[in-house]
């Protein structure tokens, strides 16, 4: 079974990195230290590379070993998390693919399965919740730091338990924690309801700029980089902003494009609340994600991208 596989590949392993995609959210970051507690609690002590991260993530248990990039190239053994495809763990790639092993845990449905062993569940609603089940079938114990990690990754993929992913596993791991003395009013206080103040005037230009189109079904918002220097953000200021279109009434589809730095193109992230297929918009333009979340790279000037994505989006609209 897969998950003998990657036991014994960890247990093997002499040097271990564990990998996430670029811009992490609370799943990726709380993914990641969630598997590096656990691998400590065996006696394995892993490498997390996570080269830039936003600071509300701070109070993560682990965080203060999380390298920016490490002097070991060939690791004996690489786990991705949270990551769909291999190009979303980006430049620091190469530390995956020239591991002598590479696992990939995920659950998005668009995942490539670009390990030597995937252990990938599109039902899970987060990635930290697959290692639940992980944990357990290795019989290593999620203590309290570990559920606090375990718990962001999922409080930020469920939107706070609210997205349809959530299921009966969720709430059953909730009330464990609950058990355990973990105080999950706080966590959910820090990871969706604390803002920085230059996350906030970040969200305030894109909510000023905020268009809808096609009789209320779609909305569009972006933000340049010259509105990030403006407000002096920091890493992860955007998180958010593409959910203000998709919490007003009858909007399907909610779209923001943010630019990248160094001539990368724009980065699209799109989402829907009842029918259209995002993640299927995304592929149309190599990107992925799921049926309600997904986003994508598109190169060229502010307004081709915004054509180009308003022309597809409208393709599924009903
Ligand atoms: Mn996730």
């Amino acid at each position: 079974m897969t998950l003998d596989s990657i036991l014994e590949e960890i247990n093997k392993a002499e040097s271990i990195v564990i990998l996430t995609h670029e811009n992490p959210d609370g799943d990726a970051v709380g993914s990641s230290l969630a598997l590096y507690n656990a691998l400590k609690e065996i006696g394995k002590n892993a490498d997390v590379i996570i080269p830039e991260y936003s600071r509300c993530f701070q109070f993560l248990p682990g965080t203060e070993n999380i390298k920016k990039e490490s002097n070991i190239e060939n690791y004996d053994l690489a786990i991705s998390l949270d990551a769909a495809t291999i190009k979303m763990l980006s430049t620091w790639a190469h530390y995956f693919e020239n591991a002598k092993c590479s696992i990939v845990i995920d659950h998005h449905g668009t995942n490539t399965m670009y390990g030597d062993i995937n252990f990938v569940n599109p039902d899970s609603p987060a990635c930290a919740q697959i290692l639940i089940v992980l944990l357990n079938y290795f019989n290593i114990e999620i203590t309290k730091d570990i559920g606090t990690c375990i718990l962001t990754g999922i409080i930020t993929d469920t939107g706070g338990f609210k997205y349809s992913g959530t299921n009966v596993e969720t709430f059953e791991f909730v009330a464990e924690l609950l058990n355990k003395g973990v105080n999950v009013s706080k966590i959910y206080r820090r990871v969706l309801e604390t803002t920085t103040r230059t996350s906030f005037e970040l969200r305030r230009i894109a909510e000023t700029r905020l268009e809808f189109l096609f009789d209320n079904k779609v909305t569009f918002t972006y933000i340049t980089l010259d509105d990030e220097e403006s407000v002096h953000s920091e890493t992860g200021d955007h998180e958010g902003i593409v959910n203000i279109g998709k919490c007003i009434e009858d909007v399907e589809v909610s779209i923001f494009v943010r630019e990248l730095k160094d001539n990368r193109g724009w980065k699209v992230s799109l989402r829907s609340n009842e029918y259209v297929n995002v993640s299927d918009v995304a592929l149309l333009f190599g990107g992925g994600g799921h049926p309600r979340a997904a986003g994508c790279n598109i190169q060229g000037d502010m307004n081709t991208v915004k054509e180009k994505i308003i022309n597809e989006v409208k393709a599924y609209l009903k």
